[in-house]
């Protein structure tokens, strides 16, 4: 056999092998987990009762607060778990919308975690005139009233990362945070106080917990390939 040929099979072996080799390699998880609770420090409060003072057909005849929130196991609903150090995420999908409903006279849900720059839909499932009072700093405030029969309002100029308190003016005990976000690092705890953050790429973090009535603390945490950290915390009364 001429040499030449020999050479070629030889890298033709070569290649196949390489190729087989790559097929074989284990496929490689890009980043972790980060899990956890954040459960209320002490004997949890009585929820707190809001009195209607308007509207009373459409709202009931009381609210309670969702300022403080605690579930079973003295889990804490409604904190705000964000990666301080993270890296920007992708841009927002501009097709991307986030809804913020107005339904009984109470906002739907308690905190929107709203991608910056993403559209947000403000409804109005009551047909009784509400309005939408922001409270920013870093993005501009606005003061929009939003009749009954307006099903819908689009906002779109909220495009800096910040929690925004959000109230109705007609009715004081609606409230709402919006919690803007510039990466994809946001959690909000659910009913039990857990919360997940997943595909942190590995390193090492620090995690803000925010809640509106709790206040705020940090605690740092490890992330590695393909593992899950937990991270629980206790907040209290401040
Ligand atoms: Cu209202």
């Amino acid at each position: 056999m001429p040499r030449g040929n020999t050479q070629l099979g030889t890298g033709l072996v070569t290649l196949t092998l390489a190729s087989v080799l790559v097929l074989l390699a284990p496929v490689v998880v890009v980043g972790g987990t980060v899990r956890g609770t954040v459960t209320f420090d002490g004997t949890p409060p009585p929820p707190k009762v809001l009195q209607v003072t308007k509207d009373a057909d459409k709202c009931g005849p009381e609210q309670t607060s969702e300022a403080l929130v605690i579930g079973a196991e003295k889990g804490v609903q409604y904190a705000v778990v964000s990666v301080v150090n993270a890296q920007p995420g992708q841009p927002a999908a501009p097709s991307g919308k986030v809804e913020l409903d107005q339904q009984k006279c109470r906002f739907t849900p308690r905190i929107v975690l709203l991608p910056a720059g993403m559209e947000l839909v403000v409804r109005n499932s009551d047909g009784i005139a509400h309005n939408l009072h922001t409270f920013s700093k870093t993005n501009p405030a606005m003061n929009k009233a939003q009749p009954g029969f307006m099903k819908t309002m689009s906002i779109r100029t909220i495009t800096k990362p910040e929690i925004i308190r959000v109230q109705c003016d007609m009715h004081n005990w609606m409230r709402a945070w919006i919690v803007v976000v510039d990466n994809p690092y946001t959690a909000i705890t659910d009913a039990a106080g857990r919360f997940t953050l997943p595909d942190l790429p590995a390193g090492t973090y620090t995690l803000k917990f925010w809640h509106e009535t709790l206040g705020e603390k940090q605690q740092e945490v490890t992330v590695q390939d393909g593992a899950t950290a937990t991270v629980d915390v206790v907040m209290g009364l401040p």
